[in-house]
């Protein structure tokens, strides 16, 4: 699904601003609040989620519809075009409205969808948009929840991931046009390297008069044609291509044109392309041919009063952190992040592991650590097949809006399931086939792996190319006592080695709460001391095996959580940085360690 954009014969309005807000208190289709202008007097920003902006704990704490509305001019030199509403997300799930009627509804909150207007609305005319978001989580959405109706009537929702459920239009809408006679729908660019040749294999999807004429042009980081092909499919060669590299990316322009009969363009789409290879080598992960590790963070889109809400300022100095401390990748841990941040990572040269919103599939933790009643995971009351469905369909989405950037290297189609719970295999088997059959550029696949699921107990690693663990030695499983957890991670990790010979082994996970400023002498759990010590320990257990291709410590800052986890203070505190963005001492520490390993693996970002 492409992003939208302007261009020669392309229009984008930005719809960002505050728009008037209420919560639907009742029923949707009772309340109807799109049939006239919302009640009361609440505005609310986009981008932001609403949770936080508010000080009102009935909006905070809200289960259900919310509305947002506004007033949209169609610009009136829109004549020979078509024109749509972009809701780039509506967490977890929206509906659009034109004036008094419904276009579009979409469900999973991290990915875009679009409305069409252009029988509604004449070029020049205003109409009344409004956008319904519901936030509920069932055992059918993904991610899933266990909704409940208390006697009085109040839903209660319960959900088992670790990050609050923030909710509304946390990423910016747009109203945007493209040609009516013909135009760009979708292009798929899968980057290829041969010699110092570099290959763009392409594939232009027409909209309209599918007979037009495709014509694509490839430009330089100076605007210098050196490429050129026509056919809706092919490919295009560049002599002496600059490669795109972690920590030193490197864009073409990839253009598709459609052109009449007279050579006119009707449509021009461009697509910023790095031309890299990815490959899963026996117990090596490659870039460009050459062994890559992973130093970096899970990560959360998070930060105080807009929650989710995607912010540039927030995300060009969190870059700005990774850059300095010297992460070369990230996981979009646990969900699709906005199409901003994965332009920047393709811009900053930032590698990255792409995650779907599927997390709290697993009712092992849930009843561990929330104290919710027994239940089997794969079962028809949780994760059955409906589940599966949503859960395929968020692949799908993902890949589609997500498959041509440069910096995603790995697709994580699930963190954390019940992976060694009857009835896992069952479940995850077609989705691997989803997975694999979604992404044209067949990049490698992979799921994280929950601490319960060790090497012998797992029932579905054998699927994936490369096995991600989450692991907490010292955290959750031997607290505090890092000689006893250090044998037994080291252990563990010398089993999956064994187990899997040829697979590589990724830390998707390791980390500590720590409250930043908490010294102490015995370098106590929570104490900033600790934090260290652990990760020390963690270190050298990494060093030791070969097979580990890379370590993303959770988290990159301080986040907030839901409030039913009540051994949370205001969040978790495993942030390397705090939530505003402070340096915790271990931040130092971190930098010393992969500053070095960025040197000596040797690749044109490296610090030198
Ligand atoms: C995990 C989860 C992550 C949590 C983290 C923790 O394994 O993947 O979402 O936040 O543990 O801190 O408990």
């Amino acid at each position: 699904m492409l992003k939208p954009q302007a261009s020669s014969t392309r229009d984008l309005v930005n719809l960002d601003g505050t728009w008037r807000f209420a919560l639907v208190k009742d029923d949707l289709e009772k309340e109807a609040p799109w049939t006239g202008a919302l009640p009361g007097s609440l505005e609310a920003p986009v981008p932001a989620s609403y949770n936080d902006v508010f000080i009102d704990p009935a909006i905070h704490n809200h289960v259900g519809w919310v509305s947002y509305q506004r007033r949209v001019i169609v610009p009136r030199n829109w004549t020979s075009d078509r024109y749509f509403v972009r809701v780039s997300a509506a967490t977890h799930e929206g509906r659009v409205y034109v004036n008094d009627k419904l276009v579009a509804e979409h469900i999973g909150g991290y990915t875009p969808f679009d409305a069409e207007v252009t029988s509604l609305v004449k070029p020049g005319q205003e109409f009344r948009l409004t956008i319904t978001v519901n936030n509920e989580l069932t055992n059918t959405t993904i991610p899933p929840g266990l909704l409940e109706v208390q006697a009085d009537g109040q839903k209660k929702q319960k959900y088992f991931h670790d990050f609050y459920n923030y909710s509304g239009l946390a990423r910016s809408v747009w109203l945007y046009s493209v040609p009516a006679a013909s135009s760009v729908e979708d292009v798929t660019v899968i980057p290829d390297v041969q010699g110092s040749t570099g290959i763009i294999n392409y594939d232009v999807q027409v909209a309209g008069d599918k007979s037009a004429d495709v014509h694509v042009t490839v430009l330089d980081e100076d605007d210098k044609v050196v490429g050129e092909a026509k056919g809706a499919k092919g490919e295009v060669k560049i002599d002496n291509a600059k490669l795109w590299q972690p920590g030193a990316a490197y864009l073409y322009q990839f253009r598709a044109e459609i052109r009449d009969s007279a050579g006119a363009v009707q449509d021009s789409y461009s697509v910023a392309t790095g031309i890299r290879t990815v490959e899963v080598k026996g117990t090596q992960f490659l870039i460009n041919g050459k062994p890559f590790y992973f130093t970096g963070f899970g990560r959360h889109e998070d930060t105080a009063v807009r929650g989710k809400g995607h912010d540039s300022a927030y995300m060009v100095h969190d870059f700005q952190l990774m850059d300095w401390i010297g992460a070369n990748s990230f996981r979009t841990s646990h969900y699709p992040y906005a199409e901003e941040v994965m332009e920047f990572a393709d811009r900053q040269g930032i590698v990255v592991i792409d995650e779907t919103p599927a997390v709290g599939l697993n009712l092992g933790i849930a009843s561990g650590f929330f104290s919710t009643k027994k239940m089997a995971t794969w079962s028809p009351e949780y994760c059955n097949e409906q589940t599966r469905e949503a859960h395929a369909n968020s692949i799908r989405e993902l890949v589609a809006r997500d498959k041509n950037h440069a910096c995603v290297v790995l697709w994580s189609i699930s963190n954390e399931p019940s992976s060694n719970e009857d009835g896992a295999r069952e479940y995850f088997a077609p989705l691997v086939k989803v997975a694999r059959d979604a992404d044209p550029a067949k990049r490698p696949i992979c799921f994280i792996n929950v601490m319960f699921a060790k090497f012998d107990l797992c029932l579905i690693s054998d699927m994936f190319d490369v096995l991600c663990l989450n692991r907490y030695y010292g955290w959750y499983e031997h607290t505090g006592d890092l000689v006893a957890a250090e044998a037994a991670f080291e252990a563990e990790m010398l089993g999956w080695a064994k187990k899997y010979p040829d697979k590589p082994m990724m830390m998707t996970e390791y980390g500590a709460d720590t409250l930043s400023g908490l010294r102490s002498w015995n370098a106590g759990p929570w104490s900033e001391e600790f934090q260290i010590a652990y990760y020390d320990m963690c270190h050298r257990v990494h060093d030791k095996i070969p097979a580990i291709i890379g370590e993303q410590v959770w988290n990159f800052a301080d986040f907030q959580t839901s409030a039913n986890h009540i051994f949370r203070v205001d969040g978790n505190k495993k942030g390397i940085f705090t939530r505003d963005r402070k340096p915790k001492a271990i931040a130092a520490v971190l930098k010393k360690r992969w500053d070095k390993i960025n040197v000596d693996q040797d690749y044109p970002g490296s610090k030198k």
